[in-house]
């Protein structure tokens, strides 16, 4: 019986996981929610992805982190590339550790808060709306403030708190953050476009565009 990763292609955090387990070709069978519903909510009653299980041996990992983790430690099988990917110092992993729990909690949850009802996903509330852009302008620019000076999250190559954050920042780019959201969060953007193309995220990303404008709030 195969490990299986949940996913839905309707969520933000699974994305990665997806990514890392089809790069480093676990044999993982990732499978959406929505073909599998009822063995879904029976074992998770969070109802929350992504998710790995294997019924068989009793793999149970909830938590996009916890799940990075697995993968890479599982199946990369070059010590040094675990060791780039994941940090090589203490300090390395939990600043690692630190990007990617932010862009996974705080990030993700703002960003969709204030995406989400000028996509129409959640209902749209003026006041709210305006708290929630506050809310999201302090964590954007958290990122851009370090990526100012970094070229990437931690140290000088691309790492898991990059891929992480990358798929974090998907939802934006793709459905909001336009020419002129870049020109106000340049190091954001530009980070963005390297980690993007990097091989093992880029089977996701290389057909995806940037939004061609930032959505209004409903008449
Ligand atoms: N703490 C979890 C959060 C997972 C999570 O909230 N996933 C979202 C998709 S990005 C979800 O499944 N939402 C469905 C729901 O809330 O019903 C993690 O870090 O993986």
């Amino acid at each position: 019986m195969p490990t299986i990763l949940y996913y839905s292609p309707n969520f933000i955090r699974p994305i990665i996981p997806v990514c890392l387990a089809q790069y480093f070709k676990a044999g993982i069978e990732c499978v959406d929610i929505a073909t599998d519903m009822e063995n879904f909510t029976k074992d998770f009653p969070l109802h929350k992805c992504p998710v790995l299980i294997n019924r068989e041996t009793g793999l149970y990992l909830t938590e996009a982190i916890s799940i990075y983790n697995y993968i890479v430690k599982t199946f990369c099988n070059d010590p040094e590339e675990v060791k780039k990917l994941l940090g090589s110092t203490v300090l390395e992993e939990s600043e690692i550790l630190r990007w990617e729990s932010l862009s996974v909690s705080d990030f993700v949850d703002r960003e969709f808060n204030y995406l989400g009802p000028l996509l129409g996903f959640l209902p749209y509330d003026t006041d709210a709306n305006l708290q929630a852009e506050k809310q999201f302008d302090v964590v954007a620019q958290i990122f851009e403030d370090h990526l100012k000076n970094n070229q990437y999250l931690v140290g000088s190559h691309i790492t898991l708190a990059d891929l992480c954050a990358s798929g974090s920042f998907f939802f934006g780019f793709n459905f909001a953050f336009d020419e002129n959201w870049s020109q106000q969060y340049p190091n954001i953007t530009r980070w963005y476009k390297e980690v993007t193309k990097s091989p093992y995220v880029s089977n996701f990303f290389n057909d995806k565009k940037q939004a061609k404008a930032f959505p209004q709030p409903p008449k």
